[in-house]
């Protein structure tokens, strides 16, 4: 029998379950263009509801998403200040810029994944003849780049408090708003009460094939509207993939606290591991960004010795690796890939790898 291959390299990387593959081969389905899927429109509304907004848009992706919704806030040449490691800026190949002539404003990323809101405050342009106008705040909950970590509703309350103070709108890179809710505990309405606008994401942890859903006032979503058709994202029937996206956030949220606990798992290992450092405080979902530090074998060397073994991650820059966890993935499939990794660290050697960095 051909060993289990266990993909670690992001949560995007599952299949449809059962559940979601009968949805939509039963999907009831029209054309969306002209709002005429039923499906469509249902998981809008479902989605609409679960995060406390008025209205909601089915998109392809959390790019398109996050694209829609700054495209949505802001006119060429206004201004978005977001952290300088997050999503949009550093893995969206500068859409707003290229495609919306959004200005961007980068702060630095605190450790735990927020912006200094006094900062951002600063950072706001006055009304003069020179500057770009600041429209729009976007934050990341989770935060990826800084290992998954959960921003709190003090801190979302408190962005949102801030943007609106100043005239601005709050926009949310929620990929895994879900992750964060079950990993503090709250509804991810109460998470995002403050914000404009939010991107979710169906196919990362909860484990859908396609899509995103951004949600925000009705007025907002109508202008987002029309931006998915421009950027043509208008698909006709898309109940077929919508049906697995109600699966998704039906049936799939509360068993991301599994995912936690594997992520917590792994990373707890790892860290006994000589020549491993995890910053365990860092790992609240499931992502665990951990270093290599040693001089014998390098991440890109470590990771194709991990494939030797059926382990799939990625190698992330600099030492940095990073591995999620996912439906896909067991209790038992962490204890086989702690033992691939103490194989490959005792031999020293690894594989032969590429130095391909991929981006986490
Ligand atoms: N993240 C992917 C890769 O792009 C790195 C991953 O494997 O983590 N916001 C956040 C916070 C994301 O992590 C991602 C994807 C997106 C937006 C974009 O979503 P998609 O890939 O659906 O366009």
């Amino acid at each position: 029998m051909t060993e289990k291959t266990i993909d670690l390299r992001s949560d995007t990387v599952t299949h449809p379950t059962e559940d979601m593959r009968k949805a939509m081969a039963s999907a009831p389905v029209g054309d969306d263009v002209f709002g005429e899927d039923p499906t469509v429109n249902r998981l809008e509304a479902m989605t609409a509801d679960l995060l406390g907004k008025e209205a909601a848009l089915f998109v392809s992706s959390g790019t398109m998403g996050n694209l829609a919704s700054v495209l949505s806030h802001c006119g060429r040449g206004d201004e978005m200040i977001l952290g300088d490691h997050s999503h949009i800026f550093t893995a969206e190949q500068g859409g707003t810029a290229a495609l919306g002539g959004v200005f961007p404003r980068p702060l630095p990323t605190r450790p735990d994944g927020t912006l200094d809101l006094d900062l951002v405050v600063e950072s706001i342009r006055p009304d003069n003849e020179h500057y770009p106008r600041t429209r729009l705040l976007a934050i990341e909950n989770t935060h990826n780049r800084s290992g998954g970590r959960c921003l709190p509703v003090e801190y979302m309350d408190a962005a949102g408090n801030t943007a609106h103070n100043h005239g601005l709108k709050l926009h949310v890179d929620g990929a895994r708003l879900w992750n964060a809710a079950v990993a503090l505990n709250v509804a991810p309405a109460r998470l995002v009460q403050e914000a404009d606008s939010v991107s979710v994401c169906l196919s990362k942890g909860l484990g859908a094939p396609v899509g995103s859903v951004i949600v925000g006032d009705a007025d907002f979503i109508g202008r987002a509207r029309r931006m998915r058709k421009v950027l043509g994202g208008g698909t006709r029937q898309a109940g077929i993939i919508a049906a697995a996206g109600i699966v998704a956030i039906t049936e799939m949220i509360e068993r991301l606290a599994d995912d936690h606990v594997n992520a917590r798992k792994l990373a707890e290992g790892l860290a006994k591991m000589d020549g491993i450092f995890v910053d365990l405080e860092s790992v609240q979902t499931d992502i665990v960004y951990f270093e290599l530090r040693r001089d014998d074998i390098t991440p890109a060397q470590l990771s194709a010795g991990l494939k030797e073994s059926n382990v799939l991650l990625n190698p992330t820059g600099g030492n940095l690796l990073r591995a999620v966890t996912n439906l896909s993935v067991s209790s038992a499939d962490i204890d086989r890939t702690l033992d691939a990794f103490a194989r490959v660290l005792d031999s020293g050697t690894g594989a032969a790898g590429d130095d391909a960095v991929v981006y986490g």
